[in-house]
């Protein structure tokens, strides 16, 4: 890291000529008008940096440059004096390129001086709505080492898959959500439900479990875990309510019967939708249970590989309730590992574990793919909390964070 002061939030910088739609595809981009547009040659003079939440990949700083053919005269150096200082910080660049032009020689000093710091660049050949012949990507191909991509700002064309590429291409580290801190208060009594049975990993506690107790007490929050067979005696015996019950997924139902109804209440692994993912994404995905049809496929992907034991909640439980719930013909499919099928077009919905064994950047990864796609995805936990008709519930506790934190 160059910049201490940045943080891990992401750094994507924008460079390119003037005119090319820089602003325009951060607007796109952020779905926002964060930077100003117009067809004037050089109407972004300074840097503009926007700090935001770039769905689904999370907290980044998208940063719009002046074009970097704007060299002339003084001000002209002073300004790219000024574009040249926003290499320092940033963790992935956007080059983008207009399609009309042949002599590239900005886009090639700029390709250099980028490599030079060993920043991952994404060649963006905008205004493709303009195009009327196929561009000749082998133009590019031979010049620059980089992935391409051609959108359009203008006409929201490739945008997605823009957004794809941002993530495949970003360092992993970049910064991630709260798994649990950000929903509690220092002192808050915290109830964990983790039931160990057969599927529980001999001596020890599954790394979700881990992970939550580790936030909770760096939170200063007190915490109880008990099995669920405890659950009910439990909250009969505590004098104060939990402020909040986390519980295994796979028995969301029964710690949802047991449960007052005033107790706030979610899952690990909807704890991981957030942590690892994205829950809004992971919630519409769920509800997408409600159109499935009974011949329709479904993809049920986890992030390890292990051997499946009686009972195993992908290879068993959800496509028992998923039959259940649409038909006894639906065609269910797993993946696990790094194995996700290359062509998911056929797939009405994708389940996911919670990734747990996954960086974020690799969940992340699988879920611009999908939306790409405009396919549903959800994780295990969100989807047994539709099925159970208490997603509503198990999500609450997250309304009252601030957006963009
Ligand atoms: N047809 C078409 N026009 C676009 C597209 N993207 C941007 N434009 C237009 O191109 C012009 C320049 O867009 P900007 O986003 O201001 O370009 P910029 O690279 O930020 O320009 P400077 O700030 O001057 O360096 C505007 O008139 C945009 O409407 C696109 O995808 N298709
Ligand atoms: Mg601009």
């Amino acid at each position: 890291m160059n910049d201490t002061t940045k943080g891990n939030r992401l750094h994507i910088a924008i460079f390119g000529r003037r005119n090319v739609g820089k602003s325009s595809i951060i607007n796109a981009l952020t779905n926002q008008r964060v930077s100003i547009v117009s067809d004037k040659a050089g109407t972004t003079t300074d840097p503009v940096y926007k700090a935001m939440e770039l769905l689904p990949l999370g907290p980044v700083m998208i940063i719009d440059t002046a074009g970097v053919d704007d060299d002339e005269g003084e001000i002209g150096l002073l300004r790219l004096k000024k574009t040249e200082q926003i290499i320092e910080k940033t963790d992935l660049a956007i080059l983008v390129f207009n399609f009309n032009v042949d002599d590239l020689y900005y886009e090639k000093a700029w390709y250099k001086q980028l490599r030079k710091k060993k920043i991952p660049i994404i060649g963006v050949i905008n205004k493709v709505d303009n195009i009327n012949t196929e561009v000749d990507i082998y133009k590019y191909n031979r010049e620059f080492q980089i992935p391409f991509i051609k959108v359009s700002a203008l006409k929201n064309i490739n945008i997605d898959k823009l957004k794809e590429k941002i993530i495949e291409n970003s360092p992993v580290d970049f910064e991630m959500p709260a798994l649990v801190g950000d929903i509690i208060n220092k002192g808050d009594i915290i109830l964990l439900v983790a039931p160990q049975d057969i599927q529980a990993p001999k001596g020890r506690l599954i790394l979700p479990q881990v992970q939550t107790i580790r936030d909770l007490l760096d939170n200063d929050a007190i915490v109880i875990t008990i099995k669920d067979s405890q659950l009910e005696y439990v909250i009969k015996q505590m004098k104060i309510k939990p402020n909040l019950v986390i519980t295994d997924s796979q028995i969301f139902n029964k710690v949802n019967k047991l449960l007052p109804e005033d107790v706030n209440f979610t899952s690990f692994s909807i704890l991981m939708a957030r942590f690892k993912g994205d829950l809004e994404t992971f919630i519409q995905g769920a509800m997408a249970i409600e159109k499935l049809k009974p011949l329709d496929k479904v993809l049920i992907s986890e992030s390890c590989t292990h051997h499946a034991l009686k009972g195993d909640i992908a290879r068993e439980k959800i496509p028992n309730w998923l039959r259940e719930k649409v038909g006894a013909n639906l065609q269910i499919t797993f993946s696990s590992g790094v194995d996700f099928p290359e062509n998911i077009r056929e797939y009405k919905l994708i389940i996911h574990c919670g990734g747990c064994m996954f960086n974020r950047k690799q969940m992340m990864e699988r879920i611009c793919k999908a939306k790409s796609y405009g396919i549903p995805i959800t994780n295990y936990g969100t989807a047994i909390a539709y099925m159970n008709g208490i997603l509503n519930r198990a999500t609450e506790i997250f309304n009252n964070i601030k957006k963009g934190q």
